[in-house]
């Protein structure tokens, strides 16, 4: 019934607009194509072993779904798991009933069940969508979703699309149970302050700001190496290691727009365009003023609109996607006609260890387009807590599933403050909105707009956004092992229908694991 009513909704704004456009009633677009999405099992390989995975695929075997903005969002999900799935469509703002998050605004996807999600689409840009159940995250249950407008294709002469992933060889649910297996209590404070203590300095890069030539380049520190929850065999970009990378042809002085999608379930990533100079033009979608520099910063689920030009001398030009904590890394190449391979290979691992992400890049983001000014009506605290040991992620002192929420009426101006009193960063997700980054560690800015933010460790980032979707949205720590471990709230409107809202019924996700093999 709903559906129909959105249906409706949709028809009668898409005429009026038409209309207002002076066409005559000919020319009124046929009702748009609903696109079938199928989520499914796939074999990709990975370091010469064959892995099945999981992929969300159009017939034609396209991966996602790229949509006219105008067109709007007209999909028919289909699983074709032999588990339940349910796919969250990542920085939309949407209605509530359609953000396919599990027991939170619709019920899962049963195997062999199908759904259909249809509303209009009010962004443009780089996005993305992700399995919201269980631990499918890590068995690649995600695509790109990038929304087409006449505007967005005039971005460059080129463009790509690259989802970044991190890759292991144990299932999640043996990454979860060995990241968990220390909540019994076999470890102690006094372990985890000794293991601190003991780390030895690495040599890191990480990311700095040159003030000479106005750019983020990459700096060497000594330092600890921050932690991380997995290491993992490999990272990969489109789905390959970069031993045998994606080779994408390019033309000499052409303008190419590199849209990068961190799909990972627990890497953050540094972006490397070595010689080749870049801008960033978007964040998480939204347009930001144009900040140049060779060396980037992508948290988990974050994306990254990039804008390079090749030079009028061609060349192969590396883009590397370095793991945070890590010498594990990815990538692709830009390539000219008649150049050749680099020989010997990219190797998987680099020779550079990472160190942390901070909030070098974020502080100097600012928003094309900001929020119109308004005072906060509603400040709501967000405390990030937990820790390696224990591995109880939580916000507000509590893990989910709980019934707390953070709660809001319609139409106030809302502020979030994020502190992370943990040793780890965690790249905070709210859905159903944009919202603007307002203050970080007590500076004032008039940062980027965005759905996903990283709250570095020890930070305190304030956001802000409009409360004009009502309805019960999640906000949560998109690593998924601390997601899994709780750091998960709802942000509740007043009034809001809470029919789909059934915390408890979520610890049966991680109970109906999805067994994928690999053959040796
Ligand atoms: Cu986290």
């Amino acid at each position: 019934m709903k559906f129909k009513l959105i249906w409706k909704v949709v028809t009668v704004a898409a005429i009026a607009t038409i209309g207002l456009l002076g066409a005559s009633a000919n020319e009124i677009k046929s009702e748009p194509k609903t696109v079938k999405l199928f989520v499914r099992e796939v074999p990709i390989t990975v370091l010469g072993r064959t892995v099945k995975v999981t992929t969300i695929d159009q017939s034609e075997g396209v991966q996602g779904y790229s949509p006219e903005k105008s067109d709007g969002f007209h999909v028919e999900l289909v699983n074709q798991l032999p588990v339940p799935t349910s796919i969250h469509w990542h920085g939309l703002i949407l209605p509530n009933l359609m953000d396919g998050v599990p027991y939170l605004t619709q019920e899962p996807l049963p195997p062999g069940g199908s759904y259909k999600y249809d509303f209009s689409l009010k962004q443009s840009g780089t996005y993305w969508m992700h399995s919201h159940y269980g631990l499918q995250e890590q068995q690649f249950t995600s695509a790109p979703m990038i929304i087409r407008t006449p505007a967005q294709s005039k971005l460059a002469d080129a463009e790509f699309t690259v989802m970044l992933s991190d890759f292991s060889f144990i299932s999640p649910q043996d990454i979860f149970k060995s990241l968990t297996a220390n909540m019994s209590g076999m470890h102690g404070e006094s372990d985890q302050k000794a293991k601190s203590m003991s780390k030895p300095e690495d040599s890191l890069i990480v990311q700095q700001w040159d003030s000479t030539s106005k750019r983020l380049v990459s700096r060497q520190i000594k330092g600890p190496a921050p932690d991380i929850d997995v290491k993992y065999d490999a990272l990969l970009a489109n789905r390959r290691t970069l031993d045998d990378p994606d080779v994408f042809a390019v033309k000499p002085a052409q303008t190419v727009l590199l849209r990068l999608i961190a799909a990972s379930a627990a890497t953050n990533f540094f972006i490397d365009t070595g010689n080749l100079d870049a801008t960033i033009i978007a964040a998480d979608g939204e347009s930001v003023k144009p900040l140049k520099g060779n060396f980037f910063q992508l948290a988990v689920a974050q994306r990254l609109d990039l804008l390079v030009t090749i030079p009028a001398t061609g060349g192969m030009f590396p883009i590397l996607a370095l793991g945070e904590g890590s010498t594990l890394q990815t990538g692709f190449l830009l390539a000219t006609p008649g150049t050749e391979m680099p020989k010997p290979a990219l190797g998987i691992r680099g020779q550079r260890m990472m160190g942390g992400l901070d909030n070098t890049q974020e502080v100097r983001l600012e928003a094309e387009d900001p929020l119109p000014d308004k005072p906060v009506q509603r400040s709501l605290p967000s405390l990030l807590g937990g820790n390696m040991m224990s591995y109880a992620w939580t916000i507000n002192g509590a893990r989910y599933p709980n019934r707390n929420s953070l709660n809001v009426k319609e139409g106030e101006r809302v502020e979030l403050v994020n502190r992370n009193e943990t040793g780890m960063a965690h790249p905070m997700h709210l859905h159903g909105h944009v919202f603007e980054v307002t203050e970080i560690d007590g500076q004032k800015i008039s940062g980027a707009k965005r759905d996903t933010i990283l709250v570095p460790p020890k930070s305190t980032i304030k956001i802000v956004f409009e409360a004009d979707n009502p309805g019960v949205w999640a906000y949560h720590c998109h690593i998924l092992y601390h997601l899994a471990a709780g750091m998960f709230t709802v942000l509740k409107y007043d009034g809001a229908d809470q029919e789909f809202w059934q915390p408890d019924k979520t610890k049966a996700e991680l109970g109906n694991p999805l067994e994928l093999g690999i053959s040796h």
